[in-house]
């Protein structure tokens, strides 16, 4: 999947930055789009630049993925208090804000976040407190974005329903033969089938609204600044869509709150941390700032489990259909990834009355 130099430099020329490209080389741990880190010489002053391939297999309209980019990074600008608070498109020389290249692939280029870091683990709850707040701050300041102007740029992406059925379809029709080998782990997804649908049912009655929400609140998906490890920066806006609030919460917890990576083979050093849900749960409060509803609250912990299991069997999904979706670097990756999930999951079931517990004490 990864670029030429030829086709890098063609797609960078075509946007609008000054000075003498330096390098353009692939930067970051994303597991969809191709990320580039161009880095320019103009008059002695360096500047860098983040290049980006959207993934056209994953989102198979990447121009309204770049429309509600613009709309959203438009409407957060006028609350940021600079320009490393908030990622800005960067326009092609004719004024579009994305390029398409000869295989129909669209590129976007963004303002490089300086100074900062993001975290592939979290080391300590205080960062984990400011990614909490990072994405609760994100939350409150896109409350009265006019979410249907918004496009579903993936289709039911966290309806779980609508996953449990993909896997089983990927079960049934075990394309790659592999399906014998895991029979541990689809029956661990089949035995907690009357689960999935319990967010849905809560939304039916009231209980959780329809809010503007990220939907991949991976604490690599937030900029800290280096020095004073404070939040700076939301980035990685391509699935914003309407969903709810406690799968944005609960998305951070199963990636966050994990004593280990998510492709972390060794099972003995992956635990569910209750401090790190604490502390996530106490930053994410503040950074919505009291606007959420006491019941939507009480189902933050829904939220993750449910966040959890569905990745674990989107990664087996994957795995099952010939890792054709998320980018893995040997075979058994996203076998890997899919155990590290539903460890978590049976850690989640195991303390979710601490996890009650503490939602209501951040109420
Ligand atoms: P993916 O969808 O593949 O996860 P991201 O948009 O999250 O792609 O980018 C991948 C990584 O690149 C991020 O985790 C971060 O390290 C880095 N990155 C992306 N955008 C920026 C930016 N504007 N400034 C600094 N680093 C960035
Ligand atoms: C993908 O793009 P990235 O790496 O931030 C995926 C998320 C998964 C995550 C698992 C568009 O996120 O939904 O939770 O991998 N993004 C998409 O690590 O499918
Ligand atoms: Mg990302």
């Amino acid at each position: 999947m990864s670029a030429n130099k030829e086709l890098l430099e063609k797609c960078v020329s075509q946007f609008d930055i000054s000075g003498e490209i330096k390098s353009a080389n692939t930067y970051g741990n994303g597991h969809i789009n191709d990320t580039v880190l161009v880095l320019t010489n103009n008059g002695g002053i360096e500047k860098k630049y983040i290049l980006q391939r959207v993934n056209s297999n994953v989102f198979k309209k990447p121009e309204q993925v770049i429309l509600n980019i613009e709309k959203v990074t438009a409407f957060l600008k006028v609350r940021a208090g600079s320009e490393r608070e908030v990622l800005s498109l960067i326009p092609t020389k004719d004024g579009s804000t994305f390029f398409k290249d000869e295989n129909d692939d669209v590129w976007r280029m963004y303002n490089f976040i300086e100074n900062s870091i993001c975290l592939d683990i979290v080391e300590n709850e205080q960062d984990f407190y400011e990614c909490a707040y990072a994405f609760g701050k994100f939350q409150r300041d896109l409350r009265h974005f006019p979410a249907d102007t918004l496009y579903e740029t993936i289709p039911n992406f966290h309806n779980t329903p609508i996953r449990f059925g993909a896997f089983l379809s990927a079960v049934n029709a075990d394309k790659c033969g592999r399906a014998a080998g895991i029979k541990e782990e689809i029956n661990f997804i089949k035995e907690r089938q009357d689960f999935y649908s319990c967010l849905i049912d809560a939304e039916a009655r009231g209980e959780l609204p329809l809010r503007v929400t990220h939907n991949d609140t991976k604490s690599n998906n937030v900029m800290l600044d280096k020095t004073t490890r404070k939040a700076l920066c939301v980035i990685d806006l391509d699935t914003i869509m309407p969903g709810y609030s406690v799968t944005d919460f609960g998305d951070a917890i199963r990636f966050g709150a994990s004593t280990a990576a998510e492709d972390e083979k060794d099972l003995s050093k992956v635990h569910f941390s209750m401090e790190l849900f604490d502390a996530y749960t106490k930053g994410y409060m503040a950074g919505c700032g009291g606007k959420l509803k006491p019941t939507e609250i009480m189902l933050m912990p829904e939220g993750a489990k449910m966040m959890t299991i569905e990745c674990g069997m989107r990664f087996l999904t994957d795995y099952l259909e010939g890792d054709t979706y998320f980018k893995t670097s040997y075979p058994e990756h996203n076998l890997i990834r899919a155990r590290t999930q539903l460890k978590l999951v049976e850690e989640m079931e195991e303390n979710w009355d601490k996890m009650k517990e503490t939602v209501a004490k951040y109420r």
